[in-house]
């Protein structure tokens, strides 16, 4: 009984969460990070996130800072620019996407939550995009406030995030606790398109007969 239960559970889609607490950190939120192993790219692959965009984000950092009084402790993320660079005191916009998980096959989710922002000191503005595989826009939300701001999506196709800093460039903000059900593929199954060509011919040759 065990042995076909598990198998079937895998299938369903469950919630990960990733408080990245357990990851090298770096302490400067200025610049490029002091520790090169707190830079995630595609290191939590096998959760099926990877983290930056081409020609605009290398990815995020991990960094320990306690004025942000985390949402988990001790770490957080934050964007960093095209350089590898965290832009003044934690500015860069943050960038990530979904794969299928352990490939680099584009992955889509149907339910995404974060926190961003900080617990301190000033007001943080974003803009949060979400956009389906083929680039369409399928979502925008604007969070404003002084303390962390709890984003949430539920939605069939979500495949990228943006998360745009519109805050003044010195006001810093993280991002933690990133949960999302398991990436199933966003491109087409190959059996699928094969199925429906089939079926195009048949009706081909049939009017044609
Ligand atoms: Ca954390
Ligand atoms: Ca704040
Ligand atoms: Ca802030």
């Amino acid at each position: 009984m065990k042995t076909f239960l598990i198998p079937l559970l895998a299938t369903l889609a469950s919630a990960a969460t990733i408080n990245f607490d357990s990851l090298p950190s770096s302490t400067n939120v200025s610049g490029i990070p002091n520790n090169a192993a707190s830079v995630l790219t595609n290191q939590l692959n096998p959760e099926g996130i990877l983290f930056g965009l081409e020609g605009i984000s290398a990815g995020v950092a991990v960094v320990s800072i306690t004025t942000f009084n985390e949402i988990s402790a001790p770490n957080v993320i934050v964007g960093l620019d095209a350089a590898g660079e965290i832009e003044s005191f934690a500015s860069s916009n943050v960038y990530f996407q979904f794969v299928l998980p352990n490939t680099s096959i584009p992955g889509q989710t149907d339910f995404l939550s974060f926190y961003a922002g900080d617990d301190c000191c000033d007001e943080d503005t974003f803009e949060i995009r979400a956009y389906s595989f083929t680039g369409a826009l399928l979502n925008t939300q604007t969070l404003q406030g002084n303390s962390w701001q709890f984003y949430s999506l539920a939605l069939p196709g979500i495949h990228r995030i943006e998360v745009d800093n519109l805050s003044p460039h010195n006001a810093g903000f993280g991002i933690d606790d990133i949960s999302f059900n398991t990436p199933v593929s966003a491109v087409p199954e190959p059996t699928a398109i094969t199925m429906a060509l089939i079926g195009l011919s048949w009706t081909w040759w049939i009017r044609k007969r």
